[in-house]
């Protein structure tokens, strides 16, 4: 079948007001770029000639700022799910102007199939190559196309040539069934292949193919500081002491990193450690510092959902594909993440946190208890079900006004019965088999602050310290109200709380 090739505003046009767009991609990775801006551009002269024009967007996680950025400042989303990371888009978030379903990455796709979220009405897929017999292959991430890309009325073809066709047989692409007839997902390894190397549509479908040049639209992280390398240093030495007693086999476990400074700071103590043998990776997201790793042996194989990469580290993975084609794969989220495989492989989930309670329930998505971050995006999925789940943070953020070790957590993303240990620049606290009481003493000690031990232990006085889960519930937000006043948790005085 011949393709009709469009222009990126001409495939715009196809998407009409109030429709539900599904999106390629898992971050800036293999996100459309093109169309989305266009639409951007639509929605802004509907909005000048006064009429409405908002659509609803369904990705795999983040995308880039020619996505989540300037649909937000066109005011064009009206919904979206689920996890970004767009400055523009938070702040449309936190001023009430989006409504944003924060939903574990697992879970979107077959939540969709379910049915959860109404109609796909039109799918906008990333792809390095399609064939005229509907053959789709995807670029730098999994996300949700395959879901998206079967439940859609039409399809949008961005194809981009800034990603390589080098990539064509690096995706791994399964749906699983649903309920009542899902059986197994059979990953037993995680360079088990189970799909295939592309997404296989109707081609009737297509009703568009945008031929683009565009890179994709990744953050640079922070050089690693004094803080982020101890919190690093730290997880490697409690992953040596693990396996020294015998806990972690010493082939070790598949791990999962989340995204971000530290997680970078992490991956870079582990590959330095060389009392950890080589690793496998189970995860959501490769960056930078992992390809670094491959490449020194470090890490054997890395399954992901995306390449969440620079370009300049993306372009060296194409230009030494042969090298990685058999130490890398991609995969769409619901597979990268899924529950029962994080379970089976024995992961160990590295997340960062926001804030930590005194319990070990953790914070990762709001500020202050309401005010959107990011959201959870693959952390709870991997957490829950993990062999080990940790979460690091600094002790102390904005220059030591603000804790993260609280009383009690403002907003809870993980319960302290999936969270198994905390590090901070402090120390750590390990607090897989204690009672909360015994949580509490292990977190203000190893993890605290010392600006805020004190504070802590004093508001421990105050809770009675006898019950089986301690607070003094009108103080128990005592710290986050004195940030809102003084704007500096340090002055928290616990007797105006009384
Ligand atoms: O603010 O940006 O103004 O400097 O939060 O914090 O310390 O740089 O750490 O980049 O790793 O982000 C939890 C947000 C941490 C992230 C979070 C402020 C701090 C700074 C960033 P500035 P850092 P990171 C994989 C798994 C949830 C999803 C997840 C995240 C900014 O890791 O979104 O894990 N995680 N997914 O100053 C006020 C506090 C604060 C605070 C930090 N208590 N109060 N501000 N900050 N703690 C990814 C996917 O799923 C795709």
């Amino acid at each position: 079948m011949a393709f009709n090739f469009i222009s990126a505003a001409e495939a715009a046009t196809i998407i009409k007001h109030g429709q539900n767009i599904g999106l390629s991609g898992f971050t800036p990775a293999g996100s459309p770029k093109a169309v989305t801006a266009e639409l951007a551009k639509l929605a802004e002269t509907e909005h000048n000639n006064g009429n409405p024009f908002q659509v609803s967007i369904f990705t795999g996680a983040s995308t880039g700022d020619s996505c989540d950025g300037v649909l937000a400042r066109a005011k064009a989303i009206r919904y979206r799910a689920p996890y970004t990371t767009n400055s523009d888009f938070r702040k449309a978030v936190n001023n009430g102007e989006i409504a944003y379903n924060d939903v574990h990455l697992s879970q979107m796709a077959q939540e969709l199939r379910y049915g959860f979220y109404g109609k796909v009405d039109v799918a906008i897929i990333e792809a390095c190559e399609v064939t005229a017999d509907g053959k789709i292959y995807l670029t730098a991430a999994g996300g949700i196309a395959p879901t998206v890309c079967k439940l859609a009325d039409k399809i949008i073809v961005e194809l981009n040539s800034a990603h390589s066709k080098n990539l064509m047989g690096m995706h791994d692409v399964y749906e699983p069934l649903d309920p009542p007839y899902r059986r197994e997902i059979p990953i037993y390894k995680p360079n088990d292949r189970i799909g295939l190397p592309y997404i296989q549509v109707d081609p009737r479908k297509i009703i568009g193919i945008v031929e683009t040049n565009m890179k994709d639209e990744a953050r640079g992280f922070a050089e690693s500081d004094p803080v982020t390398d101890q919190i690093g240093q730290h997880v490697a030495d409690f992953l040596i002491n693990e396996m020294k007693r015998g806990t972690i086999p010493s082939s070790f476990l598949p791990l999962q990193s989340g995204v971000g400074n530290i997680a970078n700071a992490v991956l870079a103590a582990l590959g330095r450690e060389k009392s950890i043998p080589a690793f496998e990776m189970y995860t959501e997201v490769i960056q930078d510092s992992v390809i670094d790793l491959v490449r020194a042996g470090r890490v054997k194989f890395g399954s992901t959902c995306s390449l969440s990469v620079t370009n300049d580290c993306l372009d060296s993975i194409y230009n030494d594909i042969e090298f990685f084609r058999d130490k890398l794969v991609l995969r769409p989220s619901e597979i990268s993440n899924n529950p029962e495989i994080v379970r089976r492989l024995g992961v160990i989930a590295m997340n960062t946190a926001i804030e930590v309670d005194l319990y070990g329930n953790v914070n990762s998505t709001h500020i202050s208890g309401t005010r959107m971050m990011n959201g959870i995006g693959g952390s709870g999925d991997f957490t829950r079900n993990s062999y080990i789940s940790i979460f690091s943070c600094p002790s102390t953020a904005k220059d030591g006004k603000i804790s993260a070790i609280v009383p009690m957590v403002s907003h809870e993303d993980h319960s302290e019965h999936s969270v198994k240990v905390i590090i901070t620049e402090q120390g750590i606290a390990d607090l897989r088999g204690k009672s909360p009481k015994e949580r509490a003493l292990s977190i203000i000690e190893n993890c605290a602050h010392p600006d805020y031990k004190e504070l802590l232990w004093d508001y421990y006085k105050l809770s009675g310290a006898k019950a089986q889960t301690p607070h003094y519930i009108k103080a128990a937000l005592g710290m986050h109200a004195e940030l809102g006043k003084s704007g500096d948790m340090r002055n928290t005085n616990w007797a105006e709380h009384m």
